[in-house]
Parts: C-alpha cells; sequence; structure tokens
C-alpha cells in the first residue's frame, strides 16, 4: 500500500536566512492594540522542501516529520533535524485517494488524519508501515497528542470550525469537544495544532496568527503575530495563495518552536513565553 521513497537533499538557503535575521528584530515587540499578542523571538532558519504542502509538524528523537497533503501528492516525510547539508528526506508516498492532514506521534507511533475521510492512520516512524487506522467524526485537520501527567492521554483535533474535539488515545472515541473563543467570541479555521502541558497551540487557516490556547478552557490566552516571517518566506519567490502559514512543531531540548507553511522554502525556529494560565475554580 505505501512505497517508501527518498528525496533528494534539500536546497540550502542561507541567504534567505541571513536575510530573515537582518529584516528581523531579534525581538518583535507586541502591538500595543492587542493585549494578548505575544513577542517572540526568532532563533534560526532552516531550509524546508518547497514541494511540501505542510498539513502536520511533528518532532520527535531527533527527526522532523511532516505530512504533506492534497490528492494524488499526499505524503508523509522526515529528516533529521537540524538538518545538515549530506542529509536525505525520507518517507512515504501515500495512495491518490488520500489527503494527509495533521499528524502527531504519540507512544512510538504516528497518528495521521485524512481530511474527510473519516478514518486516520497509524504509521511506524522507522519504516512508514501501516499499523492501523482509526475512526474520527467530521473533517479532520489538525491533530496533537496532549499527555499531561495526573489525567488520562487524549488527543486534540481540529476541524477548521471553532471547536477542538477531544479524542480519547487509548480508543480514539470523542470524549469532549471544546468550542475556542477569543474574548467571548468564536475563532474559527483552527488547523494545525502541537499540544503542551495543557495548552493547545493553533494555527488559523489563511492567517499569520498562532493561537495559545487554553486546552481546558477554550480560552485564547495568547496569539503571536508572525507576518514578519511570512514576509521573508515570500522574499525567494512569490508564494501561492493557499502558500500559508500553517505547521508548528515544539522542540524540548532548547524550550523552542519550529514554524513553517504550505509550499514555504523556510522552516523558522522562534521561542516565546507562553502565557500563565489561571487556576480552575474548584467543583
Ligand atoms: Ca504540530
Amino acid at each position: 500500500m505505501f512505497a517508501p521513497f527518498r528525496l533528494s537533499v534539500v536546497t540550502p538557503i542561507l541567504q534567505l536566512a541571513r536575510r530573515v535575521a537582518a529584516a528581523c528584530s531579534l525581538m518583535v515587540l507586541a502591538s500595543a492594540s492587542s493585549l494578548a499578542e505575544l513577542p517572540y523571538e526568532l532563533i534560526s532558519s532552516y531550509p524546508h522542501q518547497p514541494a511540501l504542502f505542510t498539513q502536520g509538524l511533528e518532532l520527535y528523537q531527533g527527526k522532523l516529520y511532516e505530512s504533506s497533503g492534497l490528492y494524488g501528492y499526499s505524503k508523509i516525510v522526515s529528516r533529521r533535524f537540524p538538518p545538515e547539508p549530506t542529509d536525505s528526506i525520507t518517507g512515504t508516498a501515500l495512495p491518490p485517494n488520500i489527503f494527509a492532514e495533521g499528524i502527531s506521534q504519540y507512544r512510538g507511533k504516528l497518528y495521521m488524519l485524512t481530511w474527510k475521510a473519516e478514518r486516520g492512520l497509524i504509521i511506524d516512524p522507522q519504516h512508514f508501515k501501516l499499523l492501523g487506522t482509526f475512526a474520527y467524526q467530521g473533517e479532520g485537520w489538525g491533530l496533537c497528542a496532549s499527555v499531561v501527567k495526573g489525567r488520562k492521554d487524549h488527543f486534540v483535533m481540529s476541524n477548521g470550525s471553532n471547536e477542538l474535539q477531544w479524542l480519547a488515545a487509548d480508543s480514539m472515541k470523542l470524549i469532549n469537544t471544546l468550542p475556542v473563543t477569543d474574548n467571548g467570541k468564536a475563532v474559527d479555521q483552527l488547523n494545525e495544532l502541537e499540544c503542551l502541558d495543557d495548552y493547545v497551540i493553533a494555527n488559523r487557516w489563511h492567517t499569520n496568527e498562532l493561537l495559545i490556547i487554553d486546552g481546558r478552557t477554550g480560552k485564547v490566552v495568547g496569539k503571536l503575530d508572525l507576518s514578519d516571517l511570512v514576509e521573508a518566506a515570500n522574499k525567494t519567490s512569490p508564494l501561492a495563495t493557499e502558500a500559508v502559514l500553517n505547521g508548528i512543531a515544539y522542540d524540548a531540548s532548547d524550550n523552542s518552536w519550529l514554524v513553517t507553511g504550505k509550499l514555504w522554502p523556510t522552516i523558522f525556529r522562534i521561542r516565546f513565553t507562553l502565557p500563565t494560565l489561571p487556576a480552575l475554580a474548584a467543583h
């Protein structure tokens, strides 16, 4: 079913990285007009395969895993990260009826959504073998495994609406639906996700924003405006309309975050401080 393949080495884009470093001050200050907008620090830049229509991004055991969408072109790829010029990208081309969406690692396996098919794939990250499937309800866009000591593990899944679905990690059954709101207003078009502790970090489709969501309540507790990175990625060649910011992966080794976009030539490493979450009222 899945045919492994190897891609050639990614093209270095050191010139772009230099321009980005020159163009962006190391600390981008928050806008005074938005109390929730967070500053971030640009740490470094890396080449990204610009043919990838990024739908999911995940770091696991020193490798960066990425799912790439579109019917007839979907694939999962991995590479050592940070990459070296001599590295290859390995991966698996998916059958033409599969539209790859969000991906997340849980207990050594990759879980991947397939947009409207309501059927996810469980894949071995070493050899890209299909290990199993799971059902989900509605569209599947972004996915992240939420593992917090003291409570049951679950996945968080987005579907393009303002609602995040919680799926039990042991059964992939729907256990909760959480509306996401910003100052009481629904925030829709939630796309690629990353879970860390009680936070859910989300790309919002067709925007330059990263949302920091309290995963317990659905409230947006912070936002990052990554317009400067979008502009920097756009400099080597004009980006297509759908080449939007999408893809975020947490790097626990240095408490930083990798961000990229669909068809982008660049992955950026940024760092920011997560807002403290409020204590929940006892009940
Ligand atoms: Ca992710």
